[in-house]
């Protein structure tokens, strides 16, 4: 239950007193009584929210590892009227810094406040398959949806957002990241692009566009982002272009000070297991033209191309593109 553990680095963090509202979308009673049982220290409050999300975006596409509940976050706002502005956090976040600076940030007028998405840029064909799938403007900066500091005030103003949210959802069923390439295209050249440190989704050097950028992100870190599946702590065993172990230290620390550490411990051991296996299965790709002639599929990149070589040299096939001029080859 990664929410517990957010929310412990949380106050961890700030001196500020803190509500929490957790967005409930069917959370087991077990769970969420080990999450009651959590001391947030003096000040802090914790409300559940429950909210029946399949009846709500019962016409919203849902496929890969884009769930329904994803969509929650497009109706906060509305959750609580007398809140006029909330930060948006992900479970798979962890404060490393003191939220307060976020919830202090200058909108300077804007809606909405959030982070370039740098991991797309490191995942082959990721940013471009987003782009073009709710057909972004090229000076659109695209952004990471699960870090957000939204002024509920100004969108519950905005009588015709909730309307625009649907028709997006109909105009493009088959966009790529779900709530986030929605949020994207509802504020297009419409939100308030905060520094990076707010959502630190990898560290790896060669996802940022200066060495001083890279450097203020890690020195200023205030929240660091386990995006995707390799990059979860427990997933150690998994390679991705975008994993980076810094800050796992810091997730196990909080993860210890919730009833969930022995959930996290068990798939920490399963998942460190798994590179053995994959490796085992790697073995069998190479087939035998005419049973003779050798070849193996090499995967070039994390995500996205994979090549197969005659003799492991030449290239003779290859699968899995993206072109960007409306139409979009992609291949599972
Ligand atoms: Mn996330």
């Amino acid at each position: 239950m990664l929410a517990a553990v957010m929310m412990r680095s949380v106050v961890a963090n700030t001196k500020s007193p803190v509500d929490f509202y957790f967005i409930d979308t069917g959370i087991s009673a077990d769970k969420r009584a080990r999450i009651e049982s959590m001391d947030l220290g003096a000040g802090n409050k914790l409300e559940f929210i429950h909210m029946d999300i399949a009846e709500k975006f019962s016409d919203f596409k849902t496929w890969e590892n884009v769930s329904i509940t994803g969509f929650a976050r497009l109706l906060i706002p509305w959750l609580r009227p007398e809140l006029d502005r909330v930060v948006y956090l992900d479970c798979d976040v962890i404060a490393t810094g003191d939220v307060a600076d976020f919830y202090g940030e200058d909108l300077e007028g804007n809606p909405l406040g959030a982070m370039e998405a740098l991991e797309m840029n490191c995942l082959p064909g990721y940013i471009d398959r987003a782009r073009c799938g709710v057909d972004l403007s090229p000076e659109h900066v695209y952004f990471n949806s699960g870090i957000l500091l939204i002024d509920c005030a100004m969108w519950r103003a905005d009588k015709t957002l909730p309307e625009r949210f649907f028709e997006i959802e109909k105009q493009y069923p088959d966009k790529f990241c779900g709530d986030q390439d929605l949020l994207n295209k509802a504020f297009e050249h419409n939100y308030k692009q905060l520094p990076q440190k707010y959502n630190v989704t990898t560290c790896a050097r060669t996802c940022y566009d200066s060495d001083e950028n890279h450097w203020n992100a890690m020195k200023h870190m205030v929240f660091r982002h386990f995006v995707g599946g390799f990059d979860k702590p427990y997933n150690i065993g998994f390679n991705g272009s975008t994993k980076d172990f810094r800050s796992h230290h810091k997730f196990w620390e909080y993860a210890f000070q919730t009833p969930f550490y022995p959930d996290f411990m068990a798939n920490f051991i399963l998942n460190v297991q798994k590179p053995l296996l994959l490796g085992a299965m790697r073995k069998k790709r190479i087939v035998y033209l005419f049973g003779v002639i050798p070849i193996g599929l090499i995967k070039i990149g994390n995500i996205g191309t994979s090549q197969f070589r005659l003799f492991g040299i030449l290239p003779i096939w290859q699968t899995r593109n993206v072109k960007c001029d409306g139409d979009l080859i992609w291949e599972k």
